[in-house]
């Protein structure tokens, strides 16, 4: 599949998708966020992959949604169709994907950028990344979960702050702050990003999506409730050949064989 926007890769069982509009600080134009949203499809659907990254450039992650196309939307336009000229929501996209995906970031991620590395599973961050929701600046707010996730990473405090001002966050802040799982250098980002998201794609494929859906669940829902899903999840892997496998080569000490069934 060839994009415009985006490039695709896959190694060591890993789905790559780089978002790739240097020239403008990869904006997040329709035509990005409609391709991030194929890409996440296709590797959701790719039997062979396992974990999948989302990363940018070297310099920059993204600067938020393109706002010279944004520009000249109206109210009308985007209440009726919900955002319409982006035609794909990404945003969605990747939190509905069942399959972990990491976001590698390096520099700037702002905006709609920010936003979309929160919809993803775990952040690792190079030592140059910020982080930052500067719509205010230019008249807006964020509009894909930046003041609701940002939120819940960071508490409201900082949240607040960043949406209000449009004050940055470099990488040690986030960190401190909860918003990104590790620092890592900038030369190591791809490399360390790789090995996580490689050894998350070597473990049972269907326990690894109930872990998922059980720490997002308890994102959202009471404490009781988590508490109950991950009880009826934990249970369920017992019905995987690979929890039987897995269990079984721990008590004869050799490696498991996960079959992802
Ligand atoms: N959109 C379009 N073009 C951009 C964007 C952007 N967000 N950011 C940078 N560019 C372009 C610049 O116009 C410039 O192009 P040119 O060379 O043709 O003039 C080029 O990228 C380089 O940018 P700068 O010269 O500004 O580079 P600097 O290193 O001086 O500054 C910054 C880097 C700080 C990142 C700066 O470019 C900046 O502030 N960018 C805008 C950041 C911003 O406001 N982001 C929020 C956008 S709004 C948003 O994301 C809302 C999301 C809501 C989603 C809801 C969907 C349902």
């Amino acid at each position: 599949m060839s994009y415009q926007c985006i490039l695709t890769d896959v190694k060591q069982g890993v789905g790559i998708i780089t978002l790739n509009r240097p020239k403008v600080m990869n904006a997040l134009n329709a035509t990005l966020c409609r391709e991030v949203g194929e890409a996440v499809d296709g590797f959701e659907a790719n039997d062979s992959i396992g974990c999948i990254i989302l990363t940018g450039g070297d310099q920059v992650f993204a600067a938020g949604a393109d706002i010279k196309e944004m520009k000249d939307q109206s109210f009308p336009a985007l209440h009726a169709k919900n955002f319409p000229y982006i035609q794909r929501d990404c945003w969605r996209a990747i939190e509905d994907a069942r399959k972990p995906i990491i976001a590698a970031v390096a520099g700037f991620a702002l905006g709609g950028g920010c936003e979309m590395v929160m919809a993803c599973d775990f952040i690792i961050a190079a030592d140059n990344a910020k982080f930052g929701q500067p719509e205010v600046s230019i008249g807006t707010m964020p509009g894909a979960g930046g003041t609701q996730r940002l939120t819940k990473a960071v508490g409201k405090a900082k949240a607040m702050e960043m949406c209000l001002t449009g004050r940055m966050m470099d990488a040690e802040e986030a960190e401190r702050s909860g918003l990104v799982a590790r620092i890592v250098t900038a030369e190591a980002l791809a490399e360390q990003a790789l090995k996580t998201a490689a050894k998350i794609a070597s473990m049972s494929r269907p326990t690894v999506m109930l872990i998922k859906e059980s720490v997002n669940m308890g994102v959202s829902c009471s404490l009781d409730d988590g508490l109950r899903f991950e009880r009826r999840a934990f249970e369920a892997t017992f019905a995987f050949e690979d929890c039987s496998e897995g269990m079984n080569a721990f008590a004869e000490k050799r490696k498991p064989v996960f079959k992802n069934r």
